[in-house]
């Protein structure tokens, strides 16, 4: 028991609770995630999002020194960045910066669909799709409790892989400064985007969806945010005046960890820790096989004593309530676990783990082995960190080069072709009582002398 140095005050270890394999009520609440109450927050940001397409760059700036408490003379930072924001970066961090940006281009630029597809289904119908950047797109970037510069280079390296013609960036200035981290300033050179819109929350988002005077109207925008920010994503894109299309709802960042008495409980620890000190709602879940009391007490200890040890302790303290351990008794049960879970990172932490790939059914990303901690994919590996959280690895894939492209599909048919497939939509054209769209085909059939003129 550890006394709070600032209080005196006696503090509870920070353990997980443990509940049952066959216990539903018991894993129906510890996979319950932290609630998001949309209706309330629909009602704070619908005004903020109508006034700043109204009012533009004047609303915009008024909500940034109103909730970011700075006082800018403009919302948008342009190219040429001023060049202190680079100068201030050490060469080490340059560094970082240029190895993981190597990693996420060389990752995404091997996903890039480039193939036109071209596929004749009947002999003279030819059917075609072919991929298009999206010209413009607005790359959200949080402030917050952190500066995520890597959030900056997950996202503007697969736009920048897409060749999507205007990357626009949008990212809260510090409070205190007004400015932002030189970071994010070296990663917009690096991928090409030439506008870095200094704001936040839901007044960011109604900028990059409707456009202002000095923000450029985007076609699609992606990017995790608080719920502020996910709320104004998902109230533009339903907006047909906008259109503006989103890349995923997000909610709170989770991990999900499998473990078995043989892993190393300090890895263990360590991997559920840098999820929980992500915010107050994130939320982490450990599902071990077969472990024993011994094993189960030496892991709580761990993470309690790593928890102690981080800056953002008090955080971590608010995600380990609502986070919980799983306990079951085979892999079959741990993949059950986890599958119904849906978590956005998936840690496999048990011998063979690649093995058991085929077990998964629902993951936004999974990090295989005892060696491969959720923190290089956060920044360095290669794989992107913008991931379906909240249940959403059900039916969302994480942030990829795709997000940033459009296929567009195209045919040619020649007279032949027209013979093979010319009466079957007729046919049904006519259940349908749609007869402009049978005459399309019938007149064009008379004319070859397909079908009689009386037809
Ligand atoms: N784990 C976060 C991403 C991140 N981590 C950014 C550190 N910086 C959500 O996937
Ligand atoms: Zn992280």
């Amino acid at each position: 028991v550890e006394q709070d140095k600032k209080n005196g005050s006696v503090q509870k270890p920070i353990h997980l609770s443990v509940v049952n394999y066959g216990d539903k009520q018991g894993i129906l609440d510890a996979f319950t995630r932290p609630i998001q109450k949309s209706n309330d927050i629909m009602n704070l940001v619908g005004p903020i999002v109508s006034n700043v397409r109204t009012k533009g760059d004047a609303a915009l700036l008024s909500y940034t020194e109103k909730f970011d408490g700075c006082k800018l003379s403009s919302p948008v930072l342009e190219a040429p960045f001023p060049p202190e924001y680079i100068e201030s970066l050490s060469e080490e961090m340059k560094q970082s910066l240029d190895l993981s940006i190597a990693n996420v281009e060389k990752f995404h630029q091997a996903q890039l669909q480039t193939d036109i597809l071209d596929v004749e289904t009947q002999p003279g119908v030819i059917c075609s799709r072919f991929p298009r950047p999206i010209e413009k797109v607005g790359l959200y970037i949080p402030g917050g409790t952190a500066v995520l510069p890597s959030t900056a280079l997950m996202l503007g390296v697969p736009a920048k892989v897409a060749q999507c013609k205007e990357i626009v960036f949008a990212t809260p200035p510090n409070r205190q400064t007004g400015k932002i981290s030189g970071e994010v300033v070296y990663v917009a050179e690096k991928v090409g985007c030439k506008k870095i819109v200094l704001a936040g929350g839901a007044q960011a988002v109604a900028a990059m969806a409707y456009g202002t005077e000095s923000v450029p109207k985007v076609d699609k925008i992606m990017g995790p945010g608080n719920q502020f920010v996910t709320a104004a994503k998902m109230l533009v894109s339903n907006d047909t005046s906008a259109l503006c299309s989103i890349d995923m709802p997000a909610g709170p960042s989770e991990v999900l960890v499998v473990c078995d008495k043989k892993s190393d409980y300090d890895f263990v620890a360590s991997d559920l820790l840098s999820q929980a000190e992500h915010g107050i709602d994130s939320q982490v879940i450990l599902v071990g096989i077969n472990l024993d009391q011994e094993y189960l007490t030496n892991l709580q200890n761990a993470v309690d004593k790593q928890a102690n040890n981080l800056p953002r302790v008090d955080i971590v303290r608010k995600c380990i309530e609502h986070s919980s351990i799983v306990l079951c008794k085979s892999v079959e049960e741990a993949f059950e676990m986890s599958n119904n879970y849906a978590p956005e990172h998936l840690i496999l932490q048990i011998e063979n783990a690649e093995s058991y790939l085929d077990l998964v059914d629902n993951a936004g990303s999974v990090f295989v082995g005892t060696y491969t901690p959720e923190s290089c994919g956060d920044y360095s590996s290669g794989t992107n960190h913008t991931l379906p959280t909240y249940g959403y690895a059900r039916q969302y894939s994480g942030v990829n080069t795709a997000t940033f492209q459009k296929f567009i599909t195209s045919q040619a048919i020649t007279p032949q072709g027209l013979d093979k497939i010319g009466k079957a939509v007729m046919t049904i054209a006519k259940v349908e009582g749609l007869d402009g769209h049978r005459n399309a085909v019938k007149i064009r059939m008379q004319k070859l002398g397909l079908v009689p003129e009386t037809f």
